[in-house]
């Protein structure tokens, strides 16, 4: 299934849904990223120093509502356009950040799941395989685009 209009709408309505418990939802994020790959924690300078995922790290939730505005806004676009479209800037910048903490390609697909998950669990009812489709499409072309800069730079 490509991705259109209803793609579009479904991550925008979903958002719309989320966002007044983002602050919650970025220690679920969290908590589900731990879940699949415990490893990864290490990673996060936010999180080195702790043994669990932080209830009150404004850092943490910072970056969480930053990787769930990104993947909806890139939602927006490709059913506007038809691309992902993010400033050449903080593409590359999202690039560089990501390949100096030697983030590689099966993270990606840790963090799609998490999000995924995360979504899931916030809308209850109006969860559907067509959400997780349009919601994953999303992730898959932004990641694909990080992905693309990181490669450049190496
Ligand atoms: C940092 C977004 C995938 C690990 C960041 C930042 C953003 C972001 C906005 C903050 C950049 C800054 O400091 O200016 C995204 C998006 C992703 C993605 C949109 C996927 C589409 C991943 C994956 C991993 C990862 C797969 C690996 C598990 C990190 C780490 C940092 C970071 C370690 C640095 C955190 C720190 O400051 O210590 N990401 N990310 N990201 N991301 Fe991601
Ligand atoms: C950075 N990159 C990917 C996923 C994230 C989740 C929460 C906080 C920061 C993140």
């Amino acid at each position: 299934m490509g991705f259109g209009e209803k793609e579009e709408s479904l991550v925008k309505e979903s958002w719309e849904a989320m966002k007044p418990n983002v602050a919650d939802l970025s220690v679920c994020f969290f908590t589900n990223i731990l879940d699949i790959a415990p490893a990864v924690k290490d990673m996060f300078s936010f999180l080195r120093d702790s043994d669990e995922v932080p209830q009150n790290n404004a850092k943490l939730k910072a970056h969480a509502i930053k990787v769930f505005k990104m993947t909806c806004e890139s939602a927006i676009q490709l059913g506007e356009k038809g691309e992902v479209v993010v400033p050449d800037s903080s593409l590359k910048h999202l690039g560089s950040v990501h390949l100096k903490n030697r983030v590689v390609s099966v993270h990606f697909e840790v963090v799609k799941e998490a999000l995924l998950r995360t979504i899931k669990e916030a809308v209850g009812e109006k969860w559907s395989d067509d959400m997780a489709s349009a919601w994953g499409q999303a992730y898959d072309e932004l990641a694909a685009a990080i992905k693309n800069e990181m490669n450049q730079d190496q």
